[in-house]
């Protein structure tokens, strides 16, 4: 792998890194992207699913493709890309992973400082009260859950267009963005706004930006430099090269 000499001598010093990951991460796990050819919105319009409109509407349809894709995600595992990530954190001193997935794979890898931006699909809440629910149970029968302390509808905990992002998880992202050295943008195409803005605000503020995606995307002319291939083989790489710097930095 060709990566740049000041990408190489980054490598050895940097002691702050935040990374924002996105769908593409999880594909090599076997969860299916957002956009693009095998997308979930190739046939599924987002305007009819993640939109809390959307969810009063037709609470039973919207329930029963997040408990068909709660299945799935059950089901896989963390990948290389997930590890590699993982590993990362415990190289250096200030580490921030910013995800806007909810599948909770970066807390099954090991790692901890993570935000999630866009909730996590293994909580619910009442829309009336507030509470979180752990285990939501749906079936053909009981097709919407309601709360045991309200009777109020549960929703699944994540973040639908037009919905603000959880109380101060962004605002971290957004410190974690301003004060690192080294930012990794990973699977994402980078058109939902605010996370997309991060890697902007990351660049104002100085730092290097190193995308990782299988193709270019909306901010592939902002960014320092971009490796084009899978997360789950160009991740691991990298790593293994940035711990290969530093131990000669020693
Ligand atoms: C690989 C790979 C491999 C594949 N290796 N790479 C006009 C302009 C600007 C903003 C707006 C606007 N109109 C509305 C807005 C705001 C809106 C927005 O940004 N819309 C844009 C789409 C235009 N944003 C919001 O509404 C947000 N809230 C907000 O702004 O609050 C303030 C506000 C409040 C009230 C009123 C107005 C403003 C909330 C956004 C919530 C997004 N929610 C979703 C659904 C979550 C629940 C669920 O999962 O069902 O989050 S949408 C969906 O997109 C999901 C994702 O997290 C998000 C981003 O997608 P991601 O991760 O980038 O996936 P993909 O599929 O797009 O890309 C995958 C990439 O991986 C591709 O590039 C592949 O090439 C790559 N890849 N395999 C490496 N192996
Ligand atoms: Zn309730």
């Amino acid at each position: 792998m060709t990566i740049s000499n000041k990408l190489r001598s980054l490598f050895k010093s940097v002691e702050s890194i935040c990374v924002l990951t996105g769908a593409g991460i999880s594909a090599e796990s076997g969860v299916a992207t957002f956009r693009g050819t095998d997308g979930l919105w190739a046939k599924l319009k987002p305007e009819e699913l993640a939109s809390f409109d959307a969810f009063l509407k037709n609470p039973d349809i919207v329930w029963e493709w997040y408990n068909h894709r709660r299945q799935i995600i059950q089901e896989v595992k963390p990948n290389p890309a997930h590890f590699a990530l993982t590993k990362l954190e415990t190289l250096v001193k200030d580490f921030t992973l910013a995800t806007q997935n909810i599948d909770n794979l970066h807390f099954r890898a090991g790692s901890k400082n993570v935000l999630e931006l866009h909730g996590n699909i293994e909580r619910s809440y009442c829309v009336d009260c507030g509470r979180i629910v752990a285990d939501v149970i749906v079936t053909p029968e009981k097709k919407i859950p309601h709360c045991s302390h309200c009777g109020g509808i549960i929703r699944p905990d994540v973040v639908w267009f037009g919905e603000m992002l959880p109380d101060g998880v962004f605002e971290k992202a957004t410190n974690a963005a301003q004060r690192c050295e080294l930012f990794f943008t990973i699977g994402t195409s980078a058109v939902v706004y605010p996370a997309a803005g991060l890697p902007l605000t990351a660049r104002e503020h100085g730092a290097y930006i190193v995308e990782i995606n299988m193709e270019r995307t909306e901010i592939s002319n902002i960014v320092n430099e971009t490796f084009l291939g899978k997360a789950g083989e160009i991740l691991p790489e990298l790593i293994s090269i940035m711990e290969q710097e530093r131990r000669q930095a020693v």
